[in-house]
């Protein structure tokens, strides 16, 4: 049967990505695009577009028939620092999301699920460096919490009513086209845009807070990858740990400044440093190379000089 695909969040960073990949990869009039928000020019124009509250069970149920969706990506989330601000706004949002799309698998009303988790599933128990699969996680922030508890749900899901259901912990994740919004990572974006702008960043982290990072192509690459993978080789059911880059403030700057020699950056840490202290500074993802192929192709360097292209023509 052709896939049908519905992108719940595709206004956001992931999501618009994701939606133009996919869109290219099985017909635009294939990937439904919805969110509670607009989206850039490309997404709204690219291909149908529905608004959609990702808590609204009823709607999510609609837009299924209406459009006899296949494949769900569930992308609509609050993430770390803002979900620290609203704790229960953003368990609400992550959680009885997750819920309605697990639920309409259940009842075979769709037949594959993606669903996002994130590094921040684990915590200051957990071993820092090369963070293995299966490891302590006792997340500290409300994000956390969410994603682990998530993640404990699809499986179920998995175990007791045969949902197929992928997930992926990302890194931080950084890309030119779309800008994050409300993450503790976000700062490796934010850095590139004052570089071209003012020659300078004040960053929220300090300089030696290594964190697991990556470029979105390769983001979006290991999301079709794991998607397309035939279910046998599915072992993890809760969420695949995913790596690819791991750097600290310091060391994204003297990658800038091989481009922007005068680029200076200081440092001024607030809230957002603890959620990052309690965060590995890199991740073991030999399960994904294992099944499903993953590899990461894109390095800081090539990260840097794609970013400072691209954002120069923007600015330009
Ligand atoms: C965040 O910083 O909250 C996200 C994440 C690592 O999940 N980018």
């Amino acid at each position: 049967m052709e896939k049908r695909i519905l992108i719940i969040g595709a206004s956001g960073q992931i999501g618009t990505e994701l939606t133009s990949f996919l869109r290219d990869e099985y017909g635009a009039e294939n990937v439904i695009a919805c969110d509670i928000k607009e989206g850039n020019d490309e997404l709204m124009n690219g291909g149908p577009f529905e608004f959609l509250d990702a808590t609204d069970f009823n709607k999510i149920e609609a837009l299924v028939l209406k459009y006899t969706i296949t494949d769900v990506y569930l992308m609509a989330a609050m993430l770390s620092a803002t979900a620290e601000k609203h704790p229960m706004k953003a368990w609400d949002l992550n959680m009885s999301s997750l819920f309605h799309v697990l639920n309409l698998a259940k009842d075979k009303k769709i037949e594959k699920v993606f669903w996002p988790s994130s590094i921040a599933v684990f915590g200051v128990t957990t071993p820092r460096t090369k963070t293995p699969q299966h490891t302590i996680t006792e997340p500290s922030t409300v994000y956390g919490i969410s994603k682990l508890t998530g993640e404990r749900w699809c499986e179920y899901y998995h175990q007791q009513y045969g949902v197929d259901v992928r997930s992926i912990r990302y890194p931080g994740l950084i890309s030119y086209k779309t800008q994050p919004g409300g993450g503790t990572t976000d700062y490796a974006v934010e850095i590139y845009h004052k570089a071209l702008q003012e020659g300078a960043y004040s960053c929220f982290l300090n300089g030696n807070t290594k964190l697991p990072m990556m470029y979105m192509d390769d983001a979006i690459r290991a999301t079709f990858m794991l998607m397309e993978a035939p279910s046998e080789n599915i072992t993890i059911r809760s969420s695949y740990n995913l790596s690819a880059l791991s750097f600290d403030a310091e060391e994204i700057t003297e990658s800038i400044k091989k481009h922007i020699p005068d680029f200076s950056i200081s440092y001024e840490p607030d809230f957002r440093q603890a959620i990052a202290d309690s965060w590995p500074d890199s991740i073991d993802d030999a399960q994904a190379q294992k099944d499903w192929g993953w590899k990461s192709e894109v390095s800081l360097d090539e990260m840097t000089a794609i970013m400072l292209k691209h954002l120069k023509t923007q600015y330009q």
